[in-house]
């Protein structure tokens, strides 16, 4: 349990089901982070791979389903995706904070998906993941932040965690502070 822990308790407090949308460009630390929920935490284990769009779907004991997808860059599969805009209640983007150059991509995603007719009208709160923190010479938060754009989010709560994917350091703090959005 460890890092999961008291995220996991906060999570046992909601008696609904819960849907979190995953995503972030491919190489941002999504599974990694994902399979940090899974060793702890998850009896029972879903992945459907689909021949040229990655999913992973797993359900936590929790009533707590995550659906992860790769934001590729190039919008191939967006209409995909965006099928599972109306189920979803909260959305963690993970940012690979060691990839500057990709930065600008990574803003092109999360504007083309919060201008999605769905998700604004949806105020669900975003968690965002500056991944990869232990990498020497990449970003801060902050400047996650400002690459990105995030400031400009002011219809909808948001808050942005330093994390080690591998480790799982940050991921229980920043998944705390959805658990508490997720209680309204
Ligand atoms: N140094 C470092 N590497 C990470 C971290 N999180 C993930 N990785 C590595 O980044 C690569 C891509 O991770 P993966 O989870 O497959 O990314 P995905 O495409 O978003 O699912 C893998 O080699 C991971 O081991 C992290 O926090 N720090
Ligand atoms: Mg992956």
């Amino acid at each position: 349990m460890g890092l999961w822990s008291s995220f996991l308790t906060s999570l046992g407090i909601i008696k609904r089901k819960v849907n979190i949308l995953l995503v972030g460009l491919d190489n941002a630390g999504k599974s990694t982070i994902i399979n940090g929920l899974k060793v702890s935490a998850v009896p029972q284990t879903e992945v459907v791979p689909t021949v040229g769009f990655n999913v992973e779907t797993f359900s936590t004991q929790h009533r707590l389903t995550f659906t992860v997808f790769d934001m590729s860059g190039q919008g191939k599969y967006r209409d995909l995706w965006e099928y599972y805009y109306p189920d979803v209640e909260a959305i963690v983007f993970v940012i690979d904070a060691s990839d500057k150059i990709r930065a600008c991509v990574a803003r092109d995603e999360l504007e083309t998906m919060l201008q999605n007719k769905v998700l604004r009208d949806r105020k669900i709160p975003i968690l965002f993941f500056a991944n990869k923190m232990d990498v020497e010479g990449g970003m801060s938060p902050s400047e996650c932040s400002g690459a990105l754009g995030l400031e400009e989010i002011k219809d909808r709560n948001w808050t942005i965690c330093a994390t080690n994917g591998i480790t799982g350091q940050g991921v229980g703090v920043g998944l705390d502070w959805l658990a508490e959005e997720l209680k309204y």
